[in-house]
């Protein structure tokens, strides 16, 4: 069992997020991610615009995504790799080589980021449309969110 581990804040979730999470889900038997708390955001100079509980909720409703759990330090990783029998880390080309003192533990890869799209490009455009708007989207989120819901 191929088991392939990343982690994220996965913020106003884009299509940047689903290629990663979706090529990674390919290079094994099941993909399982660490998602940002928003305490450990805050330590990483993140304030995300959902919830912990959101952002955990829309990754672990992906069918590529087997598990998901809290990332709570930058140090958890060592332990999570042993606890979950991890056989490769994955993450997006912008952690090239920060994690390569993991490899005595499993494999680490990084994949090629998605061009032209980020949260924080997101978070700038939202912050030029008034608050009204802003509450629209975010209740046309939380209407596919129910949708999700039902699906599941
Ligand atoms: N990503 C991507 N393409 C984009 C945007 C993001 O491939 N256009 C990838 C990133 O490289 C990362 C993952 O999607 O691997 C999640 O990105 P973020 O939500 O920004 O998470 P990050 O802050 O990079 O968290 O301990 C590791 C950190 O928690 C990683």
């Amino acid at each position: 069992m191929k088991i392939i581990l990343t982690y994220g804040t996965f913020d106003l979730f884009h299509i940047g997020h689903l290629n990663l999470l979706e090529r990674l889900a390919k290079l094994g038997d099941k993909l399982i991610v660490g998602v940002s708390t928003d305490e450990f955001n805050l330590l990483k100079g993140k304030n995300s615009i959902y919830s912990y509980a959101e952002r955990a909720r829309i990754i672990a409703a992906l069918s590529c995504v087997d598990s998901v759990f809290p990332e709570q330090s930058w140090e958890q990783k060592s332990t999570d790799i042993e606890k979950y029998k991890v056989t490769l880390l994955g993450m997006g080309s912008d952690w090239e080589g920060k994690f390569d003192d993991l490899n005595k533990l499993c494999q680490v890869q990084c994949l090629s980021r998605t061009e032209n799209i980020s949260t924080t490009d997101l978070k700038k455009s939202l912050s030029q449309i008034n608050l009204v708007a802003i509450n629209q989207i975010k209740s046309g989120l939380d209407s596919v969110l129910d949708i999700i819901k039902a699906i599941e």
